[in-house]
């Protein structure tokens, strides 16, 4: 039997559940999680390998109306991730429903020509006749196949994943079989730190946050990684809000990123966390090129 592969790219709108869902389908975490919008800044893909089979799933930034350089780049890296796939699948939130956004998403997916597979998902958290309604009507936007799903608990993504499977062509194993993420893991320890300030940091700060990695040093007299990095954020005012009374946010991010940096390297961390002011940098293409998103 010939070897099979497909590309299938994860669309919706910011905050349905796509990062979590490639989470729960690879079994590891390959993207980072928030309860805020905008999240996902990169393509990031998570891989499923099986014995004569491998799927390469891309998680893709939330498509938004951007209002600056960083949010045209999410948005294009999203819709550009839907061509040359075998399937997309469009996700809404059950709880939201089919907005504007999302019908407009759907309506320049269908453009491109691509099978497209439909997913509502949190199903978790809403009444069960909520789901199949927003499944109906998904399916009379002209979607042969709508799942309801839930990627926190895993409901219904066995089924969807046999859809899925149909989607494959024949075609070689991009990656090898132990391999679930194509992110290097300077790039993986930079999203993990972003997400902690994420969930630490409140209103416009988080959205203003990057972050690179300046040191990975493995030393030789002890099982210790020595990492250096630099929270990057917009203004002044952030950067205060970022380091926190007495430095205690700073410690607390750095607190909360060390345990998910310990799991990475397997070992023990040290963490040396800094703060640095680029004055609007989401409009900066040489920022955001630093950064990696170019
Ligand atoms: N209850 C419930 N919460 C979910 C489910 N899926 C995702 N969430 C939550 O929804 C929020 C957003 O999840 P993400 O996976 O970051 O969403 P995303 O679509 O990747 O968001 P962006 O990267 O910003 O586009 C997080 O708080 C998740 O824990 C689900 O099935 N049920
Ligand atoms: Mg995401």
């Amino acid at each position: 039997m010939a070897h099979k592969s497909a590309f299938i790219a994860i669309v919706g709108s910011p905050n349905v559940g796509k990062s979590t869902l490639i989470n729960h389908i690879v079994g590891a975490k390959v993207a980072i999680v928030s309860v805020k919008p905008q999240t996902t800044r990169n393509k990031i893909v998570g891989v499923v390998t099986g014995d004569e089979f491998q799927m390469v799933f891309l998680d893709t930034p939330g498509v938004h109306e951007p209002k600056n350089k960083l949010g045209e780049y999410m948005v294009k890296t999203a819709m550009d991730s839907a061509r040359d796939v075998e399937a997309v699948l469009f996700m809404v939130d059950s709880k939201y429903g089919l907005g504007e956004r999302d019908k407009g998403i759907l309506e320049r997916l269908v453009k491109g020509d691509v099978p497209i597979v439909g997913a509502v998902n949190k199903i978790d958290l809403v009444a069960k006749e909520a789901s199949m309604a927003l499944v109906a009507q998904m399916k009379e936007q002209g979607l042969a196949h709508v799942y309801p799903i839930s990627a926190k608990t895993g409901e219904g993504v066995m089924a969807l994943m046999t859809v899925l499977k149909d989607y494959l062509v024949d075609g070689p194993r991009y990656y090898p079989d132990d391999e679930y993420t194509d992110q290097p893991e300077r790039a993986i320890a930079a999203e993990m730190i972003r997400e902690k300030a994420l969930n630490r940091l409140r209103e416009e700060v988080p959205h203003g946050v990057g972050v690179t990695i300046e040191k990975v040093h493995h030393r030789t007299d002890k099982d210790i990684v020595e990492v250096g990095a630099t929270i990057i954020c917009e203004r002044t005012s952030h950067k205060g809000m970022i380091i926190g009374k007495g430095g205690k946010m700073l410690r607390h991010i750095g607190m909360d990123a060390r345990v998910d940096l310990e799991m990475l390297f397997g070992c023990q961390v040290f963490l040396k966390l800094f703060v640095k002011v680029a004055d609007n940098w989401r409009d900066s293409r040489r920022v955001m090129k630093e950064l990696g998103y170019e």
